[in-house]
């Protein structure tokens, strides 16, 4: 396979810096997000030995003046929300991971910078800009690579690997743990081989290694040895479906007044599906009851499509064939089994890095103003 650019990028603390950005006086204190338990502290709270998954209790004897801030995962998944937003007017080759990262196949793009080290400063530039948060940025020749690199300066930095030469000789001493992936109990098995660090694993041939850990994990790692790492950046991940749903307060009656609704769902959802590129094959609907019984029928169709009144048309006629035998209190419409329209070719131009506004931003920031000079 021939060498690819690939990016990953990770938020710094994330759930703590969102909470920092939002209460300025939490700036340089030790703080941690979580009830009982850590989901994540900041890094002030990190010199004391806090970390993820730590009791809250633990975590105070170990740092007596510890804040804490309870989780507020809505508001971290509008800002991821935005952060994927900002990245995917970048690119459509995105793979998002997690609330935090994703890995991006920066390939084609590279080619209109000067380098990869000016390309990272303005990624972490434009997602400060726009969200007030910093990130941690890897370019790799793979995802491996890519994913190991953005951990190594952070938080704020970056570091690229731009061959598998540069890679391994990094990563042989390391403990076999920095590879995603090995667990503890594998690592528990590796060391029963005396494989204690990556560059260990060279010790013994792939037969061996299979003999060892079956030939899946003996596989991968004799591959993640030698810095190889064929997986692609998958980006149909995560888009699994999309979809609206309504409440009602007074319960819906009439099939007009379901119709209707019905529709202004649909029209929320198709617009998600346009601005996000992508063909819908199986259109979900959801009906719940006042005696709070739900229904859902769905319908695949035969080849994926983004058309207005085919999609419109197979909710419809679903729509027709349900019993409304009781009023309505809830109704719901998602598309399910998307796929992305294929790629077109962005015209990138570097100034503009993440600022390219589509018709609906425009129109945001014209209400926002009209509405701030009210
Ligand atoms: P991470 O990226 O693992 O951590 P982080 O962003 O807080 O810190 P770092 O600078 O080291 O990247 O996880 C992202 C968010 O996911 C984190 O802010 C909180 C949440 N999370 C949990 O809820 N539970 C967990 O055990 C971990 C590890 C993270
Ligand atoms: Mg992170």
């Amino acid at each position: 396979m021939k060498d690819r650019v690939i990016l990953h990028y990770d938020m710094d603390a994330f759930y703590a810096s969102v909470e920092i950005r939002d209460n300025p006086s939490l700036k340089n204190k030790p703080l941690v997000v979580g009830e009982s338990i850590i989901t994540t502290a900041s890094y002030e709270a990190r010199k004391f030995g806090v970390k993820s998954a730590m009791p809250v209790s633990e975590a105070r004897k170990l740092c007596p003046n510890l804040i804490r801030v309870p989780v507020s995962k809505g508001k971290y998944m509008e800002v991821s929300k935005k952060i994927q937003d900002l990245v995917l007017k970048l690119t459509e080759k995105v793979e998002f991971r997690a609330l935090d990262e994703g890995y991006v196949d920066i390939g084609e793009i590279i080619k209109k910078y000067p380098s990869k080290e000016y390309f990272s400063r303005r990624f972490k530039e434009g997602i400060y800009k726009n969200t007030g948060l910093t990130c941690s940025i890897g370019i790799g020749y793979n995802k491996l690579s890519a994913k190991i690199a953005s951990d190594i300066n952070k938080p704020g930095g970056s570091y690229i690997f731009n061959n598998s030469e540069e890679f391994v000789e990094y990563i042989s001493d390391k403990d076999i743990k920095i590879i995603p992936g090995v667990g503890k109990k594998f690592q528990e098995l590796l060391s029963q081989k005396n494989i204690i660090k990556v560059g260990d694993v060279r010790g013994y041939s792939l037969y061996e290694l299979i003999s060892f850990f079956g030939k899946s994990r003996g596989e991968f790692i004799y591959r993640v040895s030698m810095g190889e790492d064929n997986s692609k950046v998958d980006h149909m991940r995560k888009i699994h479906s999309i979809g609206n749903e309504n409440t009602f307060r007074y319960s819906l009656e009439s099939e007009v007044q379901i119709g209707l609704e019905l529709e202004s769902l649909f029209n929320k959802v198709y617009e998600r599906l346009k601005k996000k590129r992508l063909l819908c094959k199986t259109v979900v609907l959801k009906v719940m009851f006042e005696n709070r019984k739900a229904i859902t029928r769905s319908k695949t169709m035969e080849k994926p499509s983004d058309s207005r009144e085919i999609l419109k048309a197979v909710l419809m006629n679903m729509n027709e064939d349900v019993d409304y035998a009781m009023k309505v209190k809830l109704l719901g419409v998602s598309f399910g089994n998307l796929f992305q329209k294929s790629s077109r070719q962005l015209s990138f131009n570097e100034s503009k890095l993440f600022n390219k506004r589509n018709k609906v931003d425009l129109l945001r920031e014209k209400i926002k103003k009209i509405e701030g000079n009210r």
